[in-house]
């Protein structure tokens, strides 16, 4: 039968059912598993450039027997404001989550999980939350406070306790998922929200995982000692570089109390908070790695026979194992859930979606973190597996956004999308029906400073990107075919001074379309 049939059959039947009680609901299940800040250039489906030191198994499955969306993007490269996007299918200015340091999420609006419950569908989210107020729409819910620990994290508890459990962040909310599928309403489709803490700094990894990446060389990316020429005046001012912002012990792992006569220079602000939770058989574990190691480069740095680049070289691969090594969990984790469905009969109906809040920097423009319109952040991964739906092994190159995930959900549940949400169902694009598809992405960044990002706007298309810095009153204008790695704007370039208007012109028709507030325009 073709899946279109299929499909609408599906609906036909789900909604048919939905009223009888004890008759059975065919409606897919929905297995959201989420992560906080991980870069496609680290997930070997997408044939990134750590692909073959780094291979991630477990999400490539859903690669194999499902769909990549290449070109995949968050609205605003920040969390809170990323998962708000998700659950209402709306940009940050409509659904209130405009920062991280927005006030709890209005949860009185409309959400998914919300209209999925009402439903009939039965509700989780286990893991990282991070939009402050109590989830609702949920019948399950168990999440890290704020971001939330690597090691021995704490749990709030439905009833609003908060628990500590000893273990390791990223397994402990695999654990939590799987036996909430065990203990779920079998009667009922579920929608479930796995969401892990990494690969988020503090770059921590699963003890198990220290050791993998000890003899491997992680290639550098070619722009790690970017000079921030010809770009916006904001990007040498950002507090992000590798170089001048990865602290000594909080991010590179050298402890303050494993440095003797040597002084390292700055940045050495914090502590190590995630080795002051271990017990302490993990700090043995922990130091049996990192404890010669660390030797043998402060014997290496006191001696002189380091210079500067070298310096920035050796924080890279240090920072890069660490994420890496974080990633590995995650991937198990995949595995898990993905066996877990095999053997419990339920692959064929349920779809199972990877994603992560936005993307990283993995050393690219001589970074860690997000927040810019630069394509490593914006670009969020997305993969998808539903039987008889998506196509096996397909790579479709929509230009899609997390606006996109809420209305998809509700088609997949047979559900009207009201005409409120801002996104478009991905179920068109993936089941290859789409006649239409948007040609451009808004984007929008509103946070105040931290780690120096200024305010910035912009549209994408799939050649060109500009960007408004309101602060700076500057454009920049990226041809992404001839300048993939954004090194040189070209919005005063008098070639590009067509491109230039109809960008301009895109935008502004974006930001009507979408009613932005008065703080995206421009003179
Ligand atoms: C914390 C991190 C930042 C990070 C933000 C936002 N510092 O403040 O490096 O950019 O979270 O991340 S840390 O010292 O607490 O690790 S987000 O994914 O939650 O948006
Ligand atoms: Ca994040």
């Amino acid at each position: 039968m073709p899946f279109v049939l299929r499909l609408k059959l599906t609906i036909v039947i789900a909604a048919c059912c939905l009223p009888l009680a004890g008759a059975e609901d065919s409606r897919p299940n929905i297995l959201f598993i989420f992560s906080d800040d991980h870069a496609i250039n680290s997930i070997s489906a997408y044939r990134g450039p750590l692909a073959k030191v780094a291979p991630t198994p477990g999400i490539d499955r859903l690669a194999k027997e499902g769909a990549v969306f290449t070109n995949s993007f968050c609205g605003n490269s920040i969390c809170g404001p990323s998962r708000a996007t998700i659950l209402t299918g709306k940009h940050s200015h409509k659904n209130g989550f405009m920062r991280n340091t927005s006030r709890g999420f209005d949860q009185s609006q409309w959400t998914v999980s919300k209209t999925l419950q009402k439903a009939g569908y039965n509700t989780a989210v286990i893991g990282k939350w991070h939009l402050k107020s109590t989830p609702l729409g949920f019948d399950y819910f168990e999440v890290f406070p704020g971001q939330g620990s690597y090691y021995n994290p704490v749990f709030i508890q439905q009833d609003g306790s908060k628990k500590r459990f000893e273990g390791y962040a990223t397994d402990l909310t695999t654990e939590k998922a799987v036996n909430w599928l065990n203990s779920r309403d079998k009667s009922k489709p579920f929608f479930l929200m796995c969401q892990h803490k990494a690969p988020h700094r503090t770059f921590s990894p699963a003890l198990r995982h220290l050791d993998d990446f000890n003899d491997v060389e992680i290639p550098e990316p070619p722009t790690l000692f970017d000079d921030y020429a010809d770009r916006s005046a904001t990007l040498a001012k950002n507090e992000m570089e590798i170089d001048r912002w990865f602290d000594w012990a909080y991010d590179a792992k050298v402890r303050k109390d494993e440095r003797g006569e040597v002084t390292l220079p700055k940045p050495d602000r914090y502590g190590t908070p995630e080795y002051n939770r271990m017990t302490d058989a993990q700090k043995k574990i922990w130091d049996a790695h990192f404890g010669p190691q660390n030797k043998e480069f402060l014997h290496r740095f006191a001696a002189g026979g380091m210079y500067h680049k070298d310096v920035v070289r050796w924080k890279y691969q240090r920072y890069m194992k660490n994420y890496l090594g974080t990633v590995k969990a995650v991937d198990e984790s995949v595995s898990t859930l993905l066996n877990y469905l095999d053997k419990h009969d339920l692959a064929e109906n349920t779809i199972v979606i990877y994603s992560s809040d936005q993307g990283f920097f993995l050393g690219e423009h001589g970074w860690y973190d997000k927040r810019w319109m630069f394509e490593e952040s914006f670009r969020m991964p997305f993969l998808i597996r539903w039987p008889g739906v998506v196509k096996r092994g397909s790579r479709p190159e929509e230009l899609i956004q997390n606006i996109d995930y809420a209305p998809t959900f509700l088609e997949a549940a047979g559900l009207d999308i009201p005409d409120e949400i801002q996104g478009r169902s991905l179920v068109p694009v993936m089941s290859g029906t789409a006649r239409k598809w948007r040609q451009s992405l808004f984007y929008t960044y509103y946070e105040l400073g931290e780690h120096a990002v200024p305010q910035h706007f912009g549209v994408r298309t799939d050649r060109h990107k500009l960007m408004w810095f309101p602060k700076t009153r500057e454009w920049n204008l990226f041809d992404l075919k001839t300048d993939p790695l954004e090194m040189k704007s070209v919005h005063n370039a008098p070639g590009y001074q067509d491109v230039m208007q109809s960008m301009i012109a895109e935008y502004d028709r974006l930001r009507d379309q979408y009613d932005a507030p008065e703080i995206t325009a421009h003179p």
